[in-house]
């Protein structure tokens, strides 16, 4: 009776950019849940509408109206009825109606509020004894694309990933590491570099793609030695963003270089090998499936990602499973709507082979429930930056979920050496 729907509040609050998004508290008889909508700003093209017209005040009024009598006298532990109402309510395939975000806030805060009901925390309820390994923290160090002003790499993230650490909190602490080492390294390369950061917490510098290659393996590898264990490292290119269909060419604005689909696989596989890069996100246009299998075709040892490819979409996942485009997958609840169907993703992940790679948006809030959503679905990484605001709320939340377990923890399985 403690997780029955009393009722939901819907508020207006600001992410970590400064732009405005939806929180939902869910409150139940014996608890309480809230959670607060992230948004991207390199989005795929797939992914649901955030807001439905009227942006989030109609949203607002949506819940006020629509959902909270609907949901009222619900029981909140039965999380696949409650993101079933939600799709009933909308009758979109993308959320238009509802919004994907008031949608996402909704079924979150639902999930917190179902745990908090049972005195729980949210991996221990969502997962149960079984959920006790921690995922590796990937790491943003610098970042350019669309997520810089002005002049960058146009490769969007070069990311940390400490693969050999026994612990979370050793991972996270050589991820801090690595990220100060890249910070003076730029700042010896780069006569213009003033410390900007962009909203995720990475460097944002004017140099190279290459150049930007070389640092971070550098300071991986430096980081490695010192704390004794394997630290590599891995790109987000988000490809999707350079890439220009009416030329049908990858445009690297800081070199002047403009490669097309082969030429643009050549070269990852180049950096792939020269760099040992462990991870490569999106390194082609969203709709080039071929490309991502080919690439995955001639690499060993490189988790290869699909963020915009498969954007946490059963289906487009099951599209690239079919010809093996890549070998892991973004998990991002708002590119999708609800927590049920992200599950979904993540199971055919799993039974595939597949890495879920639960992750952050560039604009976020201090919520936490990534952290526990890794855990309770034994994702082996987990993508939410290093230091800024709302990247620290969840890697602190791993610590103090790591603390808990005591010596039920363990870090993931992760087969990249
Ligand atoms: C990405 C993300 C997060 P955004 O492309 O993976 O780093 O960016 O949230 O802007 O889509
Ligand atoms: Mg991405």
């Amino acid at each position: 009776m403690s997780s029955i729907i009393e009722d939901l509040i819907a508020r207006k609050i600001f992410n970590n950019r400064g732009d405005e998004t939806i929180e939902v508290d869910v409150i139940t008889v014996g608890g309480f849940g809230r959670a607060g909508a992230p948004a991207g700003k390199s989005k795929g093209k797939t992914e649901v509408m955030y807001y439905p017209t009227g942006g989030i005040d109609a949203a607002i009024k949506k819940v006020d109206d629509l959902m909270a009598p609907e949901l009222a006298g619900l029981n909140a532990d039965f999380q696949e009825e409650i993101d079933n109402t939600l799709h009933e309510i909308d009758g979109t395939a993308d959320f238009k109606n509802i919004g994907g975000n008031t949608a996402f806030a909704i079924s979150i805060a639902n999930a917190e509020a179902a745990a908090n009901s049972h005195g729980l925390l949210l991996f221990q309820f969502i997962g149960g004894n079984a959920a006790n390994t921690l995922p590796f923290p990937l790491g943003n160090c610098i970042s350019g694309g669309a997520h810089a002003k002005g002049k960058a790499p146009s490769i969007q993230e070069y990311l940390a990933l400490p693969h050999g650490a026994e612990t979370f909190l050793e991972a996270q602490t050589a991820n801090i590491q690595i990220h100060k080492k890249v910070g003076d390294a730029l700042k010896k390369k780069s006569p213009t570099f003033n410390g900007g950061k962009s909203d995720e917490g990475a460097w944002i510098a004017n140099i190279s793609t290459d150049d930007a290659f070389e640092i971070i393996a550098k300071a991986c590898e430096e980081v490695g030695n010192e704390m004794d264990f394997e630290c590599g490292f891995g790109i987000d290119v988000a490809a999707s963003n350079f890439w220009k269909s009416k030329e049908e060419k990858y445009i690297y604005q800081n070199e002047g270089i403009k490669r097309d689909a082969a030429e643009q696989l050549e070269y990852m596989v180049s950096l792939i090998e020269k760099y040992r890069v462990a991870y490569v996100e999106d390194p082609f246009q969203e709709e080039d499936y071929d490309s991502f299998a080919e690439l995955t075709k001639k690499t060993r040892n490189c988790l290869i990602c699909g963020d915009d490819l498969f954007t946490t979409n059963t289906e487009r996942l099951n599209n690239g499973i079919k010809i093996n485009a890549g070998n892991a997958i973004i998990i991002k609840v708002n590119q999708i709507g609800t927590l049920t169907d992200a599950a979904e993703t993540i199971e055919v992940a799993h039974q595939n082979g597949y890495v879920p790679v639960v992750s952050h948006r560039s604009g976020d809030t201090c919520d936490w429930h990534i952290a526990h959503l890794a855990v309770a679905y034994k994702c082996p990484i987990i993508k939410t930056g290093i230091v800024e605001g709302s990247r620290i709320a969840k890697l602190n939340e791993l610590i103090r979920i790591e603390q808990f377990l005591g010596n039920r923890a363990k870090m993931a399985d992760l087969n990249i050496r």
